[in-house]
């Protein structure tokens, strides 16, 4: 295959040290010794020069993802996208689509699968069929990915599983790249013990995406903690499909069931926007002065602004900034160097003015000035 051939050649090129690749809020999973990458062509991150290899070329800066084939092609990279539901999805794509440009060394087919599975699969498909040099996956589901991962594999066609996670066989995909849900459900659960203090808690839970790991993941997290707190009660968890109207719609028919409750958690920001339109309808108020307590997750730019606000008391982050890790895969899989299995987003929380925590970071302008999505 032509991807032989370029991990020949690449395995041979000087290598420059990548320095700078991995801030921004994100770590291996394990403490990875210092990350290494091929130098493009004859470029070098002018920046790294000191500590690069004596040999490595300084002419021009490198962009820190660019990674084209030895060979002078541009990489072909597939992306099957869940959808566009969400600003996180949104930023998420963006994302993607600036990592993975021509000025790079890639040509970046991108799939809206609009949150359907059979889209989805069938995009992976068409990747396999045109040969793709790698297929990136964000999968709507955890469930159902056996069959065209190993149509993926049998073709040689290596699968990185992006965002969200998969239950198939592991050895049927190179690397999941993504943040820990369960570990983002548990922050919330965490924050909110500490925050009631053993006050009782009647909360209501709009979950996202029905059998997505987000929402899998956030569920479990949430569930661990709140079995540790008998003066919890879970009144009810329906689906807002990670939606503004999902939420909306979700909250106006728990209010209707529901005359009772203190707690509402939205799994992403979005639901939350449409939570917070329903309870204004209702005359109910919420956040740090108001009597519901709403806790969301994302930490988008919007969502940290109503954080800020006092609106949400506290947002648990998901960094959709992701594709740098993605394109470091491919950049050591040109190299053929070894990779991580697995890469975790690392992410925090934070909380509205007045809140003191262990587990959030309080909000202020500058946090919000400085997140772009
Ligand atoms: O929280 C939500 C999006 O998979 C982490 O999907 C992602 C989730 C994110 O629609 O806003």
């Amino acid at each position: 295959m032509k991807k032989k051939l370029a991990l020949l050649l690449v395995a041979g090129m000087t290598m420059a040290s990548l320095a700078g690749c991995g801030g921004n809020d994100v770590a291996p999973a394990d403490a990875a010794p210092a990350e290494e990458a091929p130098a493009a062509e004859e470029e070098a991150p002018a920046e790294d020069a000191a500590e690069a290899e004596e040999e490595a070329p300084v002419e021009e800066a490198a962009d820190d993802t660019a990674a084209p084939a030895a060979d002078g092609e541009l990489v072909r990279v597939g992306f099957a996208q869940v959808g566009h539901e969400s600003d996180w999805r949104a930023a998420n794509t963006q994302n993607y689509q600036d990592t993975f440009s021509e000025a790079n060394g890639y040509e970046l087919s991108f799939v809206d699968a609009d949150n359907d599975n059979a889209v989805q699969l069938e995009a992976v498909r068409t990747f396999i069929q045109q040969e793709m040099d790698y297929i990136c996956i964000a999968p709507i589901e955890t469930a159902g990915w056996d069959t065209v991962l190993q149509e993926a594999q049998d073709a040689g066609i290596p699968v990185l599983i992006v965002d969200r996670s998969v239950d198939a066989d592991a050895s049927l995909y190179e690397t999941q790249i993504g943040c820990d849900m369960v570990a983002e459900g548990e922050m919330a659960g965490n924050w909110l013990a500490e925050y009631l203090n053993g006050e009782a808690a009647n909360i209501l839970v709009i979950e996202g995406s029905v059998g997505a790991s987000a929402t899998l993941g956030r569920t479990e997290g949430f569930n661990n903690i709140a079995g540790q707190h008998s003066e919890w009660t879970i009144l009810d968890s329906q689906s807002g499909d990670f939606t503004q109207a999902g939420g909306q719609e979700v909250m106006e028919s728990f209010i209707k069931s529901y005359s009772d409750f203190n707690v509402v958690v939205c799994q992403n920001d979005n639901e939350a926007y449409g939570a917070m339109d329903a309870m204004d309808a209702a005359g109910i108020t919420y956040g740090v002065d108001g009597d519901v307590i709403i806790i969301s997750f994302d930490a988008t730019h919007d969502g940290l602004q109503y954080t800020l606000d006092g609106k949400i008391n506290c947002n648990v982050e998901c960094n959709p900034l992701q594709a740098e890790f993605a394109a470091e895969v491919i950049q050591k899989l040109q190299a053929g160097e070894a990779i991580d299995a697995q890469t975790v987003v690392v992410d925090q929380a934070f909380v509205a003015p007045g809140i003191e925590s262990q587990y959030a970071t309080t909000m202020t302008q500058e946090v919000l000035d400085g997140r772009a999505y």
